[in-house]
C-alpha cells in the first residue's frame, strides 16, 4: 500500500494535482475539503458545524476532521493506497493519522509538499471565486486569513514528517503540466 500526501498551502494545487495523480497511480483521494463541502451541500450536523469555520478562513476543529477520515479509511478497504489533499493540516491530525494507519499496518510514503508565493494563492483564489461558488473564495480578508491560518497551524506539519525524512518540496509555479510532471517524477523514485 502506497500513501500520499499532498501538502501546500490553500490555493497551491493540491485538488488540481490530486485528480491527475490519481487517475495516474489509482489511489483513492481523500480530500477533506471536499468531504466537509459534501456535508455542507447535505445540510448535516457535521457540515453545519464546519461552514461556521470555513466561512471564517478558519480550521475546523480537529476531532472532526479526523473522525471523518477514519470513517473513510474504513470504508475503503481495498483501496491499493490513498492520496491525502488537505489533511492533515495541524500536529495532532498528523498524529492521529499514523495512529489509523498503524492499525492497517501502514504508514505515509512521501509528503509531497506544493511551493507557492503567496501573491500566487491570493490571485488564484481570488480567480476562482469569481466562478467557483464557495464562500471562502469570494472575498480577499477570508482568502488572507486562511493562509495566516494555514502559516500558524499548518505549515508546522511538515517539520513533523521532516523528522522521518519524508518531505519532498516541488516547485508549485508554473503550468499544471510541468507541475504533475515533477510530482510524478518524485513519487516514480518511491513506489
Ligand atoms: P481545501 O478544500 O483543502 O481547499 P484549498 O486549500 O483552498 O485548495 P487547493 O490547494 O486544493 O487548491 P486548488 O487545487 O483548488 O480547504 C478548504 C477549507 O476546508 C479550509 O480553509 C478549512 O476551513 C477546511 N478544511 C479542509 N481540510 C481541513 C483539515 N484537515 N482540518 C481543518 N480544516 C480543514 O487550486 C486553487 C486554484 O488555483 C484553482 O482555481 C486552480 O484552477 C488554480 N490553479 C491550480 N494550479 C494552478 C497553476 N499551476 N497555475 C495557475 N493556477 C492554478
Amino acid at each position: 500500500m502506497f500513501n500520499l500526501i499532498l501538502f501546500g498551502p490553500p490555493g497551491s494545487g493540491k485538488g488540481t494535482q490530486s485528480e491527475k495523480l490519481m487517475a495516474r497511480y489509482g489511489l483513492k483521494h481523500l480530500s477533506t475539503g471536499d468531504l466537509l463541502r459534501h456535508e455542507i451541500s447535505r445540510q448535516t450536523a457535521l457540515g453545519l458545524e464546519a461552514k461556521n469555520f470555513m466561512d471564517k478562513g478558519q480550521l475546523v476543529p480537529d476531532e472532526v476532521v479526523i473522525g471523518m477520515i477514519s470513517s473513510a479509511l474504513d470504508e475503503n478497504p481495498q483501496a491499493k493506497g490513498f492520496l491525502f489533499d488537505g489533511f492533515p493540516r495541524t500536529s495532532a491530525q498528523a498524529e492521529a493519522l499514523d495512529r489509523l494507519l498503524d492499525l492497517k499496518k501502514a504508514s505515509i510514503g512521501v509528503m509531497l509538499a506544493l511551493d507557492v508565493s503567496e501573491e500566487e494563492l491570493v490571485k488564484r483564489l481570488v480567480k476562482r471565486g469569481e466562478t467557483s461558488g464557495r464562500s471562502d473564495d469570494n472575498n480577499e480578508q477570508v482568502i488572507r486569513a486562511r493562509i495566516i491560518e494555514y502559516r500558524s497551524k499548518t505549515a508546522m506539519v511538515a517539520d513533523y514528517y521532516q523528522q522521518f525524512e519524508k518531505v519532498v518540496m516541488v516547485k508549485g509555479e508554473g503550468t499544471i503540466d510541468e507541475i504533475f510532471d515533477a510530482l510524478c517524477a518524485e513519487i516514480d523514485k518511491r513506489i
